[in-house]
């Protein structure tokens, strides 16, 4: 046990769990098990690996063979561009997940980020031309409850990432956090695009002070191309004795996936660690599928502080951060507030004014109005066919939820945030 679980700011930390709402940020936590991060800094999770970001952007026709060595029975240029996406989104999941853990030791409790909050950042790629820029944003689009929208674009390659976060947890009477994502995100990769659904999570080490996340469930990844992949996650103990394991499973339809016939592959192991990838039907090896040990992350580029605009999320919350590096509650409750009364200011001024705070580089896409307007066959929206091809809700609903099931009976709304990049495009105050 560590000290910190035994100090009486934790044991009345624990306390107050116990009358928890459903909000996490009302919930005050000692010092200790803050984090200087603010949520809207997450979504940089999915491109720490820049080149398997863009990896299936130059996979093919001529060269998808030599881009998986020991697959020797890769059938199509699709497949070999599944693969990559696979392995893409496998290769985030220690960004996404185990990142805390390693820089600060135990999962913490990021900053909640205000209602307009920025981050943006590029990963500039100097040492391989071909890459070209890749860029983040992500934008606080609503504070109750919080969303963060975002975006990772690469012109040179066309290659655009697109989703939101939003979390709906509860604790349990043994002090888990349970937490499910509402958000999706979607890949488009030039003509091709990828839905792809965030899995549910679990916090424990609660009690000890010792907060890590493990995920549970699982994702799928659609392609507009009728591939699918599905990954099942288990924590310690369930397909081995091995922590942040999963298996995931390569389909060429999604009725082969729902007739229970043969995947083309599978692929296993450790998604923080090594995994194989096998034959799906023989169960033949195929070699090592992502060893995340031999990829280190390459972290994005941010302005320094001087250089923000005050809406950016490092430059707002400096001050904050230097308290909790401090350990000065007085510090972090003063800064805090004036954060927190500089809002309130805001939505008092613009509910006098009948006006509403302008998202900046972002929409909210009611598709309830899409559907109704464009029938399946006729829409071209991605997310629409994507989520029929697999019967997936577009309400909000956690992540993965079926159409019928008791998350999509409950829902009633059905709006999601997009990228408008013609606003990014004028913009003209925040750069990169
Ligand atoms: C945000 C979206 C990212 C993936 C991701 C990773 C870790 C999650 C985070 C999301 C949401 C907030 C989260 C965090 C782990 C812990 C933290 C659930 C889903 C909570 C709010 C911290 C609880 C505080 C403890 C002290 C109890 O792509």
């Amino acid at each position: 046990m560590t000290d910190y679980a035994s100090s009486s700011s934790w044991t009345s930390f624990l306390k107050s769990v116990a009358s928890f709402s459903g909000d996490i940020s009302s919930l005050t936590a000692p010092p200790f098990i803050l984090s200087t991060t603010s949520l809207s800094e997450f979504p940089q999770y999915w491109a720490e690996h820049p080149d398997l970001f863009l990896e299936s952007s130059f996979i093919t026709e001529e060269n998808y063979k030599s881009k998986f060595p020991e697959v020797t029975d890769l059938e199509s240029v699709d497949v070999a561009r599944m693969l990559s996406v696979t392995r893409w989104f496998i290769a985030t999941l220690k960004s996404q997940y185990c990142s805390r853990n390693e820089s600060m030791g135990t999962e913490k409790k990021p900053l909640n980020p205000f209602l307009g909050e920025v981050f943006v950042g590029k990963w500039d790629n100097k040492e391989k031309e071909e890459y070209g820029e890749t860029v983040l944003l992500s934008e606080q689009v609503s504070h109750h409850p919080p969303k963060t929208a975002y975006t990772i674009f690469n012109d040179k390659n066309d290659v655009k990432l697109e989703g939101y976060n939003q979390v709906k947890a509860t604790f349990s009477k043994t002090l888990m956090l349970g937490v499910k994502q509402l958000g999706h995100a979607m890949l488009h990769v030039k003509d091709e695009s990828f839905l792809v659904t965030l899995p549910a999570l679990h916090i424990e080490g609660i009690l000890m002070a010792a907060p890590f996340v493990e995920l549970n469930s699982k994702s799928m990844i659609q392609s507009s191309s009728g591939l699918v992949t599905v990954i099942e996650y288990s924590g310690r103990g369930y397909f081995s004795g091995k922590k942040n394991t999963f298996k995931a499973k390569l389909y060429k339809s999604v009725e082969d996936l729902n007739a229970n016939n043969y995947p083309l592959y599978t692929m296993s192991g450790q998604w923080s660690g090594v995994s194989k990838i096998a034959n799906g039907e023989t169960g033949e090896e195929r070699g090592t599928f992502y060893d995340a040990i031999n990829h280190p992350t390459e972290h994005i580029y941010v302005k320094p502080i001087e250089e923000q605009n005050p809406l950016e999320s490092r430059r707002a919350w400096e001050k904050v951060a230097e308290g909790i590096t401090f350990g000065d509650m007085s510090m972090i409750a003063q800064e805090k507030g004036k954060i927190e009364n500089h809002q309130r200011e805001l939505r008092k001024q613009e509910e006098e004014e009948g006006t509403e705070w302008k998202r900046r580089w972002f929409k909210e896409v009611d598709y309830s109005t899409i559907s109704a307007n464009e029938p399946l066959d006729k829409t071209d929206d991605k997310f629409i066919q994507l989520s029929a091809e697999l019967n997936l809700s577009t309400k909000n609903t956690p992540s993965g939820s079926v159409v019928g099931d008791k998350d999509d009976l409950k829902a009633e709304t059905c709006s999601h945030w997009r990228f408008n990049r013609q606003a990014w495009d004028d913009e003209k105050e925040i750069k990169v």
